[in-house]
């Protein structure tokens, strides 16, 4: 048990190294699926770099926090309450949402983001409030509790400020919503 195990863990080290994990919690490697892998994902605007900063790096399983190194992370413009969200395609009641902050820089930007779960996509202040960001450290990981919010989008809002909105992982976890 111990020598799987620790191959787990130089398997995980290794992908880390290369920044190619496929989750931003060893915990969750191939045990939990993440919802918004893969899925479509989209912005307020993009910092004008088509190269980098679209809103699908942050479901691309790729949780390196390296803005410029990894191209990994989405990017916004400086803008009024810029957001993000990722179209689940299905409804899913959310238990938890993984949001991995840049690392290389600017880390503060994230301050205050709204975590929101729910079926409005025009409208995301509609959606339920799953909690804020508070946790700015550069690279920083935020675990976030959605109580089991229904949803078909998860999104990112920064409320109030002018403000780049960029992040380099969302990952969601929950199950399928009972149909009516
Ligand atoms: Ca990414």
């Amino acid at each position: 048990m111990v020598k799987i195990w620790m191959g787990l863990l130089a398997t995980m080290a290794i992908l880390v190294g290369r920044g190619e994990t496929l989750t931003c919690n060893p915990w969750h490697y191939n045990r939990v699926a993440n919802l918004a892998r893969g899925r479509l994902a989209f912005q307020s605007s993009l910092y004008p770099d088509p190269d980098y900063g679209v809103a699908s790096k942050a479901v691309d399983g790729n949780c390196n926090g390296d803005w410029y190194g990894s191209r990994s992370c989405t990017h916004t413009k400086q803008e009024y309450e810029p957001w993000w969200y990722v179209d689940l395609g299905d409804q899913y009641a959310v238990n938890t949402v993984l949001v991995k902050n840049r690392g290389d820089c600017c880390g503060e930007r994230l301050k205050g983001a709204e975590i929101r779960v729910g079926n409005y996509r025009g409208n995301h202040k509609s959606n339920f409030l799953c909690g804020t960001i508070s946790d700015v450290r550069w690279g920083s990981l935020s675990t976030i509790n959605c109580y089991g919010a229904k949803g078909h989008y998860v999104s990112i809002i920064i409320p109030g400020r002018s403000e780049y909105l960029h992040v380099c992982e969302v990952e969601v976890y929950g199950t399928r919503a009972q149909k009516r």
